[in-house]
């Protein structure tokens, strides 16, 4: 016992410097001659870790003494970012932590950007994972997240000659120190091989699946620290390596590096992110990736609920829930039946009736690109068992299409979870529908059109199943942690509350009368805005003037999201500077950032076309007075955090009924920025929340886009609007390719194409309009003041810790467990 007893470690800035010293010069054997910020970084980072390691336990022991029902994450990414300043803030103990560094003579800031932004996602849904996990441990739900440990996240993006260049993101070269390896909870990975039917001990006959290539899962855990409540749940990442460091066979053959590319084979299933965020990626190795998270998830479930109820799976389903982020880990419907009919020996009826009520699925878009969809044959030859259920699955389930809907083989055809065709392909989403209790989306727009559209004929069948959860995101990092400044305006005015009930900021909302108080919110915003141009200054040697208004639009770039639209708008802005307009209603700075898919052209192509527009006005002193842009390269978590507190005007400006939700979004309001978007997605609340006049409206409603389509004539559009037509005429004459001919044309001609599914001229218009008026809001100061102000105090529905409790209300259903003392 007394090997597990631990005196509690000290939270003051003593006791924390003393364990730095210790780190640093014992563990680590640096010194004062030391020059790199990494080593402090990694220092206070395991000073830290052990102040967590013993909450950490604690919380465990108290989930395991309640015998508590569980939610497990599901999510093949992750988008954690920087952990030290998070961990602090949760931890109470920022200041401390600062002060100790500072009697050091180090400063907090320089260690903090020592630290590698953890990039195991794309961008929304691995991010809002990661929001996820914030608000479960904040609101002490019993939720543990597993993913993937991938060796590469994220790829770094440079840009050379306005051109992306894509670059491994060798996160884990320096270690990660706010991870633990457990490998005493390693599970076997089964893949390949072929199955046979036998007859078990009771003469029943039943599949095995033999020959199998295994691959080991290694789970690596890490933190997840609840805001100031002592608990700290576990994100569970698995790693892949071989059975054997070499294939014995091989070896005494004679083949060395045969025996030993074994080895690579498995371990490359967690080397990369797939780096698409709405396409398929369709790579057999992905649907490698897919299964190994869902059987080692699965086996690591059941290995717990055998430690504390053995073979007893009666109240499994009581107790167990699995939230499917996107169908990216929607193989765990038949791989959770699989375990328990082949592994635990149960029969069909009973494996059925446990894992359909412990599945629930989120969508994340209707885009069909998006929609995965597996080949059959790649299912056979990899996962023949899991396939072999998949059929069975569909047979059970056309049969109850059958008898709701007799005779309607249309119907069938069009719900089957095998798509019929020379190529037969198994449809994820229908997969996970089918086998989930409860299937949402993401904003009321969302949900709404998937139950009109995509997910017609399951609605009818089963209305119960579907709900909606729009996405939040977490005050801690979005808004305490980011905007330090306006932390303690909000801290001196309505207490500090906020940080984990939102709802709070509501009460700001009278202060936009107060001109103190405007005047301290707008020294505040200028405070932020001057950190976001210095880090434009120094990576884009571009000067932003903090009086400009700061437009920002960053997220992926995807047609859908239009960028494209906002880059003409900055063209339109140039040209009327260039004809003599000295007055084009308020200076501004606008600035793009996102990664675009490695394989996605046009997207790639957008970015050139940014950095080459950038390039003409940035270069133009008439321009410059009035106008700036900058793209900002490498966009991810961290960068956000400098961003959001600093921008005024937020781009949020998708093709109506195509963006899912957005997150961003949020992120921007909670920080005073102003949004100007479409009725899409989250926007859609937003604005409900924020007023009509604090909002710059624009575009075509979804319902109006999908009309507009039959008739569309971009042409006559850009002939009859003076402003589109003369800024198609400067792309068009190679304005901002002068060296470079053509390149832009396929951009060009998409813009004048009919089937432009993303309607960008049919926009333009009414997008330039709520522009001007952006504009003049922007001049008059105290009004934008007011605007920003209602922004924040109205965010407080966008918090993750609202969309966590609804899950958890109307899906999860957990009691909240509070890690106890012993003693
Ligand atoms: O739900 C999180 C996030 C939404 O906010 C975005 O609107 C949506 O585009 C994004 N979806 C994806 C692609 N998903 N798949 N597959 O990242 O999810």
């Amino acid at each position: 016992e007394r090997l597990f007893k631990l005196d509690p470690l000290g939270m003051d800035a003593d006791s924390i410097g003393r364990d730095f010293q210790h780190y640093y010069a014992h563990t680590l054997g640096r010194d004062r001659d030391c020059r790199s910020a990494y080593y402090p970084y990694k220092a206070l980072a395991v000073s830290l870790r052990d102040r967590l390691m013993e909450r950490w336990k604690l919380t465990r022991h108290a989930h395991d003494q309640a015998n508590c029902k569980r939610t497990y994450y599901l999510s093949l990414e992750f988008l954690m970012g920087r952990s030290l300043s998070n961990a602090l803030l949760n931890l109470g103990i920022t200041d401390e932590a600062r002060q100790a560094l500072y009697d050091m003579g180090l400063m907090y800031e320089e260690i903090e950007s020592a630290e590698m932004d953890a990039g195991l996602g794309n961008g929304g849904l691995g991010r809002l994972a990661a929001c996820f996990l914030d608000s479960c441990a904040t609101l002490q739900l019993p939720v543990k997240g597993y993913g993937l440990r991938y060796d590469f996240g994220m790829f770094r993006q440079l840009i050379e000659n306005g051109r992306q260049l894509e670059e491994p993101d060798h996160w884990l070269r320096d270690g990660n120190p706010w991870e633990l390896e457990r490998p005493e909870y390693t599970q076997r990975i089964p893949f390949g091989g072929h199955t046979e039917t036998h007859q078990d001990d009771q003469g029943r006959m039943v599949q095995r699946w033999v020959n199998t290539h295994d691959v080991l899962a290694v789970p690596y855990d890490i933190p997840i620290p609840g805001y100031q409540n002592d608990t700290i749940n576990t994100l569970r990442l698995w790693s892949a390596t071989a059975t054997d460091v070499f294939d014995l066979g091989e070896f005494n053959a004679g083949s060395y590096p045969e025996s030993v590319a074994a080895k690579n084979d498995a371990e490359h299933i967690t080397m990369v992110l797939y780096p698409n965020d709405a396409s398929e990626n369709g790579k057999e190795l992905r649907l490698r990736q897919q299964y190994f998270l869902a059987c080692a998830s699965i086996k690591d479930v059941i290995r717990e609920w055998q430690r504390l109820h053995g073979e007893d799976f009666s109240a499994f389903a009581d107790k167990n829930c699995f939230q499917l982020n996107d169908t990216h880990p929607a193989v765990s419907v038949p791989e959770l039946m699989r375990q328990l009919m082949d592994l635990h020996h149960m029969q069909w009826d009973e494996a059925w009736a446990i894992a359909s009520r412990t599945m629930a699925y989120t969508n994340h878009t209707l885009l069909p690109e998006a929609l995965e969809r597996w080949p059959v044959r790649l299912f056979q030859q990899l996962l023949p068992r899991v396939l072999e259920i998949i059929y069975e699955i569909n047979a059970r389930f056309l049969s109850e299409v059958a008898s709701r809907w007799p005779g309607d083989m249309d119907r069938q055809r069009r719900m089957s979870l095998i798509e019929e065709g020379d190529d037969p392909q198994v449809r994820m989403a229908f997969l996970a529908i089918v086998g989930s209790f409860s299937v949402n989306g993401v904003a009321a727009l969302h949900s709404e059109l998937l139950k009109q559209g995509l997910f017609r004929d399951w609605f009818e069948l089963w209305p119960e199943k579907f709900n909606n959860k729009t996405n939040g995101v977490t005050p801690r990092r979005w808004l305490a942690m980011c905007n330090p400044g306006l932390r303690e305006l909000l801290d001196e005015t309505i207490g500090n509350h906020w940080v984990n009930d939102l709802s709070q900021l509501e009460k700001i909302a009278p202060e936009t009368e107060d001109a103190d108080f405007r005047a301290r919110w707008d020294q505040i915003k200028t405070d932020n805005k001057r950190r976001l141009a210095e880090m434009v200054g120094s990576t884009c040697r571009i000067e932003f003037p903090v009086e400009f208004m700061f437009d920002v639009q960053v997220k992926r770039i995807h047609e859908y999201k239009r960028q494209l639209l906002n880059i003409l708008h900055v063209i339109h802005l140039y040209n009327r500077i260039k004809h003599g307009d000295g007055h084009i209603g308020a200076p501004r700075c606008v600035l793009i950032g996102g990664k675009a898919a490695p394989g996605y052209e046009i997207a790639k192509l957008i970015i050139k076309l940014a950095n080459n527009v950038a390039k003409v006005v940035n270069a133009d002193r008439q321009v410059t007075e009035q106008l700036r842009m900058a793209f900002i390269p490498d966009y991810r978590v961290s960068v956000m955090e400098i961003l959001a507190p600093g921008t005024d005007l937020s781009e949020q400006i998708s093709t109506a009924g195509k963006e899912a939700s957005g997150t961003g979004n949020m992120k921007f309001m909670m920080n005073g920025a102003v949004t100007i978007g479409t009725l899409d997605g989250a926007n859609i609340e937003i604005r409900e929340r924020v007023g009509d006049e604090n909002f710059f409206l624009f575009g075509l409603t979804a319902e109006e886009v999908e009309h507009t389509r039959a008739h569309y004539d971009p042409n006559g559009i850009i002939a009859h609007d003076d402003a589109l037509r003369e800024v198609m005429a400067l792309l068009e004459c190679g304005h901002f390719n002068q060296f470079e001919p053509g390149i832009f044309d396929s951009i060009i001609h998409g813009i004048r194409n009919p089937h432009d599914p993303w309607l960008t001229a049919a926009d333009f218009d009414s997008y330039r309009q709520a522009q001007q008026q952006a504009a003049e809001a922007y001049m008059d100061r105290p009004r934008w003041l007011r605007m920003s102000i209602l922004n924040s105090a109205h965010s407080g529905h966008f918090s993750s810790d609202r969309t966590i409790a609804q899950y958890n209300d109307e899906i999860w259903k957990l009691t909240p467990i509070a890690p106890t003392h012993p003693g």
